[in-house]
């Protein structure tokens, strides 16, 4: 029975998954870990949207209908914002905002980021581990046909219409894993990979040096969810820019074939049955099951398949 397992993840796609795994095991066996290639300052506070998707889907506050930001929250200082003429076009609701204040003070006031994280779960009520992939600053940065930018530039402003030549992660080649995830890197059992964008939520955690060989190194199953289903991403471009970046048509093979070396086992969806052989053929085990994950069951369903495939549940 596995004893640790060691979670990567991104933004919604992630955070869902997690959700369901932190259903089935208690806080001690996960340790989650999330990318921060997308963080960015905005109006001098610090923003972190995938650790906050991840954060606020496990506190049960989350906007279901975005999967980011706060269930309900209001714009009145966005709303003052730009009759001020401030920039608003990343949209941050009041509540949401609270989060971005306290983080920031906290950082301005010496704590590492894992530090900030712990302490926003603990008021948030989430008593898993969700740590940041490094403490240090990674930047994803875009370069399109439409110039180089940030991610969220890239993301939001642009709504990802530009077309990628090439993704840089400014940062990563001097930063160090997070505490939390040299610690699990360590000790963990098994490796899942949950079914975020593999290019953009994915590859940052894998740039951070020597993490790559860590992670394909821990023993036992190395289990990644595909996020593409039927050649299609669930949400945001997973697929465009997949097409963009390896020149092939979008789908569960290409994610397998990104993954190479790091994990033992994909998980597809069963729109996919017809692709399992040539995602066998790359030297995967595949299981074939329901990916999407619209309601709580279905989350703790994939989760249970994971766990199961870890070989930490009967
Ligand atoms: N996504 C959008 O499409 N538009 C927004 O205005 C926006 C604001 C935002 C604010 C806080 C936050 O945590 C996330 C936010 N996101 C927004 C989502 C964010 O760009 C993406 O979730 C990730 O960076 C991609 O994983």
């Amino acid at each position: 029975m596995s004893t640790h397992l060691l979670v990567l993840a991104g933004g919604v796609g992630g955070a869902k998954l997690a959700l369901g795994l932190t259903r089935l095991f208690p806080p001690p066996v996960l340790t989650i870990v999330v990318n921060t290639g997308d963080d960015e300052v905005f109006h001098g506070l610090y923003v972190c949207p995938d650790l906050d998707t991840v954060m606020y889907t496990l506190a049960g506050v989350v906007n279901e209908e975005t999967g980011w930001g706060v269930h309900g929250d209001t714009w009145r200082v966005m709303e003052a914002l730009d009759r001020l003429g401030g920039e608003t076009w990343f949209r941050l609701g009041d509540r949401d905002l609270a989060t971005h204040l306290r983080r920031t003070e906290l950082l301005h006031a010496g704590l590492t980021l894992t530090e900030a994280t712990r302490y926003l779960c603990e008021r948030f009520g989430v008593r898993h581990t969700v740590v940041p992939m490094s403490d240090d600053p990674v930047r994803t940065v875009v370069e399109t046909d439409m110039g180089t930018m940030s991610f969220q530039e890239y993301f939001v402003r642009h709504r990802y219409v530009p077309r990628v030549q090439r993704l840089r992660f400014e940062g990563a080649e001097k930063a160090q894993p997070s505490p939390a995830f040299i610690d699990a890197l360590a000790q963990a059992d098994a490796l899942i990979v949950c079914p975020s964008n593999p290019l953009l939520s994915i590859t940052p955690i894998l740039a951070i040096p020597g993490v790559r060989a860590r992670l394909a190194a821990v023993p036992g199953v190395r289990v990644a969810v595909s996020p593409i289903i039927g050649g299609q991403a669930v949400k945001g471009p997973a697929a465009k820019l997949l097409e963009e970046v390896t020149g092939e048509p979008a789908s569960c093979v290409g994610v397998a074939r990104l993954y190479g070396d790091l994990c033992t086992h994909v998980v597809i969806d069963q729109q996919d049955e017809e692709r399992r052989a040539a995602v066998e053929a790359l030297g995967y085990r595949v299981t074939v099951a329901q990916t999407l994950m619209t309601s709580e069951e279905d989350k703790v369903a994939l989760a249970r398949l994971v766990g199961r495939l870890c070989g930490a549940l009967p």
